[in-house]
């Protein structure tokens, strides 16, 4: 039997639509204590939309499954941060993924268990393998929407407390127009 799937991927812009899509907004009022300046993030409209995360859930979180994502985050600042994710390890540590860059700008913010972190540049085309035990997250470095793909273990889990508690080791701060990663430690 011959069936077409009524699911859709539009590679070029990274749209996605059809059955088993969702999608989650994060604004500004849901990222209490990411960004370095906190009080610059508390006096911004709290519905301000920071990214959304559009994915495709064809089997559940069960063991042997994959999920498949497309992240939006839009350009803009909180003081001198440029917009993010709020960055995770995977519940189940050792959980890889991959990321490749669609559209915009940005840096994938890598931290291994011991606060090792690196970036690398995201850009249209560019392919990133995230390998287990290893913390990311997404910063939109450009004037225009940064658009990543994602493929990982539906089993993987999001631990979104280590990050939120201990922050990433490296921030992405605007310097006189330029991005720079500045250490966060110490
Ligand atoms: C991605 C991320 C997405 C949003 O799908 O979940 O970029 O970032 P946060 O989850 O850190 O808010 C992924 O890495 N999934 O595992
Ligand atoms: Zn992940």
């Amino acid at each position: 039997m011959l069936v077409n799937s009524n699911t859709r991927f539009e590679a070029a812009e990274g749209k996605l639509s059809g059955s088993g899509v969702s999608a989650s907004l994060r604004v500004v009022g849901d990222l209490a204590g990411i960004f370095l300046d906190e009080e610059a993030r508390s006096r911004r409209d709290p519905r301000e939309a920071v990214y959304e995360v559009v994915m495709h859930d064809a089997c559940g979180a069960a063991e042997g499954g994959l999920f498949f994502g497309v992240s939006r985050v839009y350009p803009g600042k909180i003081g001198a941060e440029y917009f993010m994710t709020k960055g995770h390890f995977h519940s189940k540590r050792n959980r890889a993924e991959y990321y490749w860059g669609i559209a915009g700008e940005g840096l994938l913010l890598l931290m291994d268990e011991s606060r090792q972190c690196r970036a690398e540049r995201v850009s249209p085309g560019s392919l990133h393998f995230i390998s287990g035990y290893t913390a990311h997250r997404l910063v939109n470095t450009g004037r225009s929407m940064l658009v990543v793909g994602a493929c990982w273990p539906s089993d993987a889990g999001h631990d979104y407390d280590s990050i939120q508690r201990d922050g990433f080791g490296l921030r992405v701060l605007d310097v006189d127009g330029q991005p720079q990663l500045v250490p966060a430690d110490g």
